[in-house]
């Protein structure tokens, strides 16, 4: 298929349906799911749904509401309390599932409130290659992943993207903060605040793509490997600051970024057992 004919599949399956809620993160991928769905059915027939909550930073939230704003469609803000559910609370592995179980359940009350048919959310072809329990969520909650439906990878979602002229979309791929912490360990709202001054604190020293991951009371920061002497070259000053947030012991991972880093203690029977 080429990129005009993953396009027009994306639109034809679109336009299925008479009004949709498109889950809305502000990423590249949902920002083109959104442009699509605005193209197929009108801007009066396309929500931009932007959910809140402690496990996501309120930047992310206010930057998605106001991309979603200057693309002049109605936006529908919700707080998800995922910390209320005990998987998500206890950090398991099920916690991905529960969590999207969650994400879409809430989705669909509002599809009721608004007389929308369905919900469209951003996943595309890729994410399929990774440890992702809550897929099975998406699929009994009903919604769709409108991108993978015309065989889309981020590769044709960059080049789609740019030819669709959508260029501010949020650049640094975005996910709960749950990830930063150990599986089956405890998440406190202090935990996960600790975590978003930490990282908030290496953004503003310019790493723009980085992982304060925590055992315990250590921080294991995570930065691609090639700023890895960038960041040592800051090693005094990020080691007073994260001590100061209450870190115990400030260590810097040597293999770099590497995402889904935690998920290297799980077997893979446990993998296995959840995206069944
Ligand atoms: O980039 P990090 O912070 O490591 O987070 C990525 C990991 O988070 C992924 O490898 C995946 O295991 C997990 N995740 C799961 C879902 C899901 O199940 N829907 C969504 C986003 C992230």
């Amino acid at each position: 298929m080429t990129l005009t004919d993953k396009k027009n599949t994306a639109i034809s399956n679109i336009k299925k349906y008479n009004r949709v809620l498109v889950a809305f993160s502000g990423g590249i991928d949902s920002t083109l799911a959104l442009k699509l769905a605005i193209e197929a059915l009108g801007k009066e027939n396309v929500y931009a749904v932007i959910a809140n909550s402690v496990l996501f930073t309120n930047e992310e939230f206010d930057k998605a509401v106001a991309l979603a704003t200057t693309m002049d469609v109605e936006v529908i803000t919700t707080q998800i309390d995922y910390l209320a559910n005990a998987e998500i609370k206890h950090n398991t592995p099920a916690s991905w599932y529960w969590m999207k179980k969650l994400f879409y359940q809430r989705m669909n009350e509002l599809v009721g409130e608004y007389h929308a048919d369905v919900v469209l959310d951003g996943m595309i072809m890729d994410d399929n290659n990774d440890f992702r329990p809550g897929l099975r969520a998406r699929d009994e909650e009903g919604a769709i992943s409108i991108l993978q439906t015309a065989d889309m990878y981020k590769v044709d979602v960059r080049e789609l993207a740019a030819a669709e002229g959508l260029s501010n979309w949020n650049k640094v791929a975005s996910c709960s903060l749950s990830s930063r912490f150990a599986y089956n360990t405890e998440l406190t709202v202090d935990a996960i605040e600790r975590v978003k001054k930490a990282e908030a604190y290496l953004r503003e020293l310019g790493f723009a793509t980085i992982r304060v991951r925590v055992q315990d009371l250590t921080a294991r920061i995570e930065v691609p490997s090639e700023q890895i002497a960038d960041l040592l070259a800051h090693a005094e000053q990020i080691n007073r600051t994260l001590l100061e947030l209450g870190y115990q012991y400030v260590t810097l991972d040597l293999m770099g970024f590497k995402s889904g880093r935690m998920n290297d203690s799980l077997t893979s029977e446990t993998k296995a057992a959840l995206v069944k």
